[in-house]
């Protein structure tokens, strides 16, 4: 008798446990599979102590410790970390970027794939940002991330930063908007945004063009959709290259002269972002170096450092005659990823422009 009894009291107590661990294999299957990337910065920062938000040392923490640093990520997406890099992104290059887009193409072409978050330096986050926007081949998300205080310090923004971008991430509504960066609760597109401030958590903005969304409780809320093409609606293709063509920036300001722009061409640039002032201004001392560069098959692209609006073609100089282009609303930076990639298609200044209208 008392044998019969502990059968079926150790048959329950299986029965139980098989159906626990169906509940959760249930609760599992119906989470999102999402992958971190993590490539260093302040997310993964440390300082000597819980006040120290300046003068800490970026990259030091590897994405597993950021992964456990934040365990309610568990409970809204099936969470992988891969350590791309752990780099501090003043220092990020070319190579870092295109090893980083190959590998998130080959990850988003996996079905067990639902979505990426790249963990960053806040630095050039934007840069990385925009230039995964046009040469990731996937609808799926990819969510770039960083924080503006290290892990360390009192009311450290990355864990919550993180939380949110791994939401976004496994969203369906985030699904086909492009590349995001998700800071300090609000969602932008790659495009449009930049970092405005040097130490604060709300850094990240598109002063004019706006943000698209924000995150509340770990939900997206978007209330706005980009215009210009992106990712799978873009013509450039980085699978084949290992290499991006020069392209550099030259800064104008008051009393600039042709130096700047002589040694970038000497070094090699087949493409210059001009910074001008105003909208997109060539002061008399430089233009000369700009148009012989030009003659030279440089190709010119006319930005601005004031940071908001339209740098209008012909102008502030005539672009059709200099066989100029614009660079739209396109910070200099940026300019310069657009005009990279547009180099790897084509150095016909007509078609690079309608490039600088379309993405
Ligand atoms: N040096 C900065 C960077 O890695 C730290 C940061 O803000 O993430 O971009």
């Amino acid at each position: 008798m008392l044998f019969h009894k502990s059968v079926r009291a150790t048959s329950a107590l299986f029965g139980f446990l098989f159906l626990l661990v169906t509940a959760a294999q249930a609760q599992t299957a119906k989470l999102p599979n999402v992958t971190i990337l993590a490539t260093g910065g302040t997310i993964a920062g440390t300082g000597a102590t819980s006040t120290t938000t300046v003068g800490y040392t970026a990259a030091t923490v590897g994405v597993q410790a950021l992964i456990q640093a934040v365990p309610e990520m568990t409970k809204v997406a099936n969470v992988t970390g891969e350590q791309v890099f752990q780099i501090a992104s003043e220092n990020m290059g070319n190579e870092h970027w295109l090893q980083l887009a190959k590998r998130v193409n080959v990850l988003l072409g996996q079905p067990n794939v639902d979505g990426i978050v790249i963990t960053h330096g806040t630095d050039t986050l934007e840069e990385t940002a925009y230039f995964l926007n046009l040469v990731v081949k996937s609808r799926k998300p990819v969510v770039l991330v960083g924080s503006m205080r290290p892990s360390t310090a009192l009311s450290a923004d990355g864990p919550i930063n993180l939380y949110n971008a791994v939401n976004l991430a496994g969203s369906p509504a985030a699904v086909g908007k492009g590349v995001l960066v998700a800071m300090n609760d609000q969602i932008h597109a790659a495009r449009d945004v930049t970092k405005a401030n040097t130490t604060t958590a709300d850094t990240f903005r598109a002063a004019e063009l706006g943000m698209i969304g924000y995150i509340q409780g770990g939900k997206p809320y978007f209330y706005r959709e980009v215009t210009r093409k992106h990712t799978v609606e873009t013509e450039f293709d980085i699978s084949r290259l290992d290499a991006l063509p020069q392209v550099d920036v030259a800064y104008a300001y008051a009393n600039v002269g042709a130096v700047a722009v002589n040694a970038l061409v000497a070094a090699g640039a087949k493409g210059l972002v001009h910074a001008g002032v105003g909208n997109g201004s060539l002061p008399a001392r430089t233009k000369p170096a700009l148009v012989a560069a030009r003659e030279k098959g440089v190709v010119i692209v006319r930005s601005s450092r004031v940071g908001q609006g339209i740098v209008a073609r012909n102008g502030e100089a005539n672009d059709d005659q200099l066989d100029f282009v614009v660079a739209d609303t396109l910070s200099p930076q940026k300019a310069r990823i657009l005009l990279m990639l547009a180099l790897t298609k084509t150095s016909n200044t007509k078609e690079i422009q309608r490039m600088f209208y379309t993405y």
